[in-house]
């Protein structure tokens, strides 16, 4: 009885990390927040059997929903995986802190160009290290877009900025990420703006192009289309590189006929980095540096990058991960789809307030 209570005690406190009550001493534990369909998880029970640590895992699709815990304080979380431009006002708000890089000893095999475009964001990688990098792009079910728009290649943000194209597929589904920063970068360059433009008048005329899609916009979403893309209830989504070729597998395995492609249109898109900060007010800290420097053992990283398509920060990952993914140049961009890319910087508050309004906009008409 008195077993079955503790039991039953200390399942309570592993699925609520968010409980006052201090932990048992004896149970070491690490709450992770990171992002849906983002990590091989079977690491996660190797990292448990090696170090004896219960990892309490939770999830999210957004940024935005990341940040409005992170500003409340007091998440509980060990380690959260925030995106380069949220990262940096994130850093501004205090709430991570300096990371001792003495006890993430597999720092040494970052990858010095990635962990340079993170110095950006994060000057003298202080605060945190890359975990995965990646694009923003188009997915498509190959034959349902051939039946609607015949041999025209999807190379172009044309199918979704341009109204008669977008209402011509819009019957098979069209998901759109649910990430203002990715849509209005991307239409700004459609524009031939700056894409990191913050001047009021680029962004409104990026929200108008973004608004006339919404007709044809079956959901604004940031990780279902994953699912929809692979059971064939949608047949294209603005989404991001792993993801989308995570579709792709799926529907592989499922063998239901569907083919799922990838595209980085030639106009160019926005190249995004997440990665791993601890929080000032983490409870388990030493957990945290364990768990992160699990997660840059080259093996952990390229089974990570196997599994979920994105490209990780681990440059002796390389040789372990699968061919089919490591040489891929969407995933792994070489120099010629690398110069299309671009990067952007933070919105400051007033902008993000135009940027927030517009883009509530864009998803409701209102
Ligand atoms: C993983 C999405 C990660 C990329 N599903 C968005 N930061």
């Amino acid at each position: 009885m008195k077993r079955l209570s503790i039991t039953l005690l200390s399942a309570l406190f592993v699925f609520s990390p968010m409980l006052e009550k201090p932990l048992q001493a004896k149970d070491k534990i690490v709450n992770i927040y990171n992002w849906s369909d983002y990590i091989d998880i079977k690491t996660l029970d190797e990292f448990t059997r090696e170090t004896g640590i219960k990892v309490i895992y939770d999830t999210y699709d957004s940024n935005e929903m990341l940040e409005t815990k992170l500003l409340a304080g007091r998440t509980g979380y060990d380690v959260v995986v925030p995106s380069a431009t949220f990262l940096q006002r994130q850093i501004q708000a205090g709430v991570f802190q300096p990371l001792d890089k003495s006890q993430l000893p597999n720092t040494k095999g970052l990858w010095p160009d990635v962990m340079k475009r993170l110095a950006v964001y994060d000057p003298g990688n202080r605060f945190a290290v890359n975990y995965m990098w990646f694009t923003t792009g188009i997915a498509y079910n190959t034959d349902k877009i051939r039946q609607r728009l015949g041999q025209r290649a999807v190379d172009s943000w044309d199918i979704v900025f341009k109204p008669e194209l977008l209402k011509r597929v819009s019957d098979c589904g069209v998901y759109v990420l649910d990430s203002p920063e990715d849509l209005f970068s991307v239409a700004l360059r459609y524009l031939g703006f700056n894409p990191d433009s913050k001047k009021p008048d680029d962004i409104r005329k990026a929200a108008a192009l973004l608004g006339q899609m919404r007709p044809y916009v079956k959901k604004f979403h940031s990780s279902e289309y994953i699912n929809g893309l692979a059971n064939g209830d949608i047949c294209l989504a603005i989404g991001w590189a792993g993801d989308s070729f995570q579709a792709r597998n799926r529907a592989q395995e499922a063998k239901n006929g569907v083919d799922i492609a990838y595209a980085i249109p030639k106009e160019g898109t926005l190249m995004s980095l997440d990665s791993f900060a601890i929080p000032k007010d983490a409870p388990h800290v030493a957990e945290a540096y364990a768990f992160i420097d699990f997660m840059l053992r080259p093996e952990v990283a390229a089974r990570n990058s196997s599994v979920t398509n994105f490209a990780n920060s681990v440059i002796d990952s390389k040789p372990f991960i699968e061919k089919s993914v490591v040489g891929n140049a969407a995933i792994y961009p070489d120099d010629a789809t690398m110069a299309r890319l671009f990067t952007v910087t933070p919105y400051d508050q007033q902008i993000q307030r135009i940027v927030t309004r517009e883009w509530t906009r864009v998803k409701t008409g209102r």
